[in-house]
């Protein structure tokens, strides 16, 4: 080794070792303090120990990558860092290190006569990693009133949509309009430093959750109540009441679901198609508001956030067609009918889970609690026992038990929001609570532009075909080659498949 090279790798090991020592010794920082506070003390650290991993471990393996793992949605592949929320397929969700159900119990009640946390305190446990005392809790309420008052063109902008435009599509638009209002990108063009990029982050972010409930409930009353509604914050009312209140509903357990569903809702760590594509797009520089509205766009769709609304126009197709109390018989040929049509059963299944959702079985306890005789809730909960049955059956859906969606929209319907098209607006809303925290934790850490390579299927079938050459298969025939080395560039014969039939593809 040459003398300057050995003085750079002894350098990058004195570097390590002093990563090393700090990682050993991180000092924990103060519990109390307002959010912003516990963040500025908590984030240098944060970076420290980044910095002494990637150094240190920087070339250690985390797994392989199989071709199905690419060809299979990325599914199974250890691939993002996530720390607000991490998802147990047996166990479900766990928000920084917290099962939900233990989170939804020890949130602290911040309104007088609320059974229920107040989702605000959930952002404060997402984005800081602690739970939140009482305070730090209704600080963060106290927040977001200050800041929720949505400018004129926002209102302007959603009150010229078309009402034929989806509740969805208007949130999705109003959230990446209201984009004039980052401080992020203000600072950007004044130069701002990397290192204080997660503080503006920060500041649209508590904005854009304080401006969503009105942002939401204006869709609403605009869609569905002919453009009335109160459109002002009321100081003595949290997020969620204030939310209920702009929308028209006043009873205090509604507020109440509506506090649950906004902390069951706000995360599911980061590789769900809402939250990735906030990561992504965030990754790139732009601001909060057009990442979220990105992500947004994500949560729109059928096998994702949709699914709550899916799920109601189902249910209602099952009543249409076989009565309110219809036997399980006719239940399950009406589920039968639906998989023979080549539609999914919406609410059930999930690309990580194996278990059923206990944000399902929270929601089913809310409702025993507090409607178990209306007739929406008999029929989820008796759903709950026959569709895994059946999905079973099928052989292929890696689970067949209940998500998030397949309870929520008969508990909305329970209180008098039988409007199903807005539900996903609801899960919108919820979700600025996760996505949002990571997007600040993405900037505090430095996260680089996300840019995975691609690669071509020419690229594939000749690689696949080099990395077979001269191996022998199990059936101790010699592998083929993909596509046109069916045939065998070589003359080499096709490799049969587990039935013993020739392969047409690769
Ligand atoms: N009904 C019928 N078939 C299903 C279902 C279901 N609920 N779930 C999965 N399958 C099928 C799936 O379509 C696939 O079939 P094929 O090979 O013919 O394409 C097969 O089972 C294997 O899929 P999985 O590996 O089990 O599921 P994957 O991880 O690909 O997808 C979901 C996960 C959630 C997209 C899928 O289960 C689904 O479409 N569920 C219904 C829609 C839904 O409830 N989405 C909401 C998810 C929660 N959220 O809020 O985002
Ligand atoms: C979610 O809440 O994002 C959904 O359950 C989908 C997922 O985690 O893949």
């Amino acid at each position: 080794m040459g003398r300057s090279l050995l003085k750079t790798r002894s350098r990058q090991v004195l570097k390590c070792g002093e990563y090393y020592w700090k990682l050993s010794s991180l000092r924990s920082y103060s519990d109390g303090g307002s959010l912003k506070e516990v963040l500025a003390k908590k984030i240098p650290q944060e970076r420290e120990k980044m910095l002494g991993i990637k150094c240190l471990h920087g070339d250690k393996k985390l797994g392989v990558i199989k071709v199905s793992n690419v060809m299979g949605g990325q599914r199974g592949l250890l691939l993002l860092m996530c720390d607000t929320s991490y998802v147990d397929p047996n166990k479900g969700i766990f928000y920084r290190g917290i099962p939900l159900k233990e989170v939804c119990a020890k949130l602290p009640r911040t309104q007088k006569g609320s059974k229920e946390g107040t989702p605000e305190g959930a952002f404060f446990l997402l984005t800081a990693g602690k739970m939140p005392n009482k305070k730090q809790a209704k600080a963060v309420t106290t927040e977001w009133q200050k800041r929720g008052k949505l400018p004129d063109y926002c209102f302007k902008l959603l009150d010229s949509m078309d009402k034929r435009v989806h509740p969805m599509a208007q949130f999705c638009a109003a959230s990446a309009a209201l984009n004039p209002e980052s401080k992020f990108v203000e600072a950007y063009n004044k130069g701002a430093k990397k290192p204080k990029y997660w503080e503006y982050i920060y500041e649209d972010s508590m904005n854009l959750c304080a401006f969503l409930p009105t942002v939401a409930s204006v869709i609403y009353c605009n869609i569905f109540k002919g453009g009335k509604g109160n459109r002002k914050l009321d100081s003595s009312k949290d997020w969620s009441d204030n939310f209920c209140n702009m929308m028209g509903y006043k009873d205090s357990s509604f507020v109440d679901l509506m506090r649950l569903y906004l902390i069951l809702h706000a995360d599911h760590e980061s590789g769900n198609v809402s939250a990735h594509t906030t990561q992504l797009v965030g990754s790139a520089l732009s601001d909060p508001y057009l990442s979220f509205s990105a992500g947004m766009c994500g949560l729109a769709g059928p096998l994702h956030g949709l699914a709550n609304q899916e799920v109601l126009v189902w249910l209602d197709k099952l009543v249409a067609a076989i009565g309110c109390e219809p036997s399980d018989e006719q239940i399950l040929k009406f589920i039968n009918d639906t998989l023979k049509s080549g539609r999914v059963v919406p609410g059930y299944g999930h690309a990580v889970l194996r278990q059923t959702d206990p944000r399902f079985s929270l929601q089913n306890a809310f409702a025993m609690k507090n409607c178990k005789d209306d007739p929406g809730v008999k029929l989820v909960t008796r759903l709950w026992k026959l569709i895994p049955k059946v999905l079973k059956e099928l052989g292929k859906v890696a689970n067949p038990y209940p998500n998030v969606d397949a309870h929520s929209g008969v508990l909305l319907q329970h209180y008098g929001m039988n409007e199903m098209k807005y539900y996903t607006v609801l899960f919108g809303v919820s979700r600025a609570l996760g996505v949002l925290p990571q997007l600040i934790w993405a900037r505090a850490l430095g996260a680089p532009i996300e840019r995975p390579k691609s690669f071509t299927t020419d690229f594939l079938c000749k690689f696949l075909s080099k990395s077979k050459k001269g191996t022998k298969g199990k059936s101790g025939k010699k592998s083929s080659k993909c596509g046109k080395g069916r045939k065998g560039k070589k003359g080499k014969k096709s490799r049969k498949n587990r039935k013993g039939k020739k392969s047409k593809k690769c």
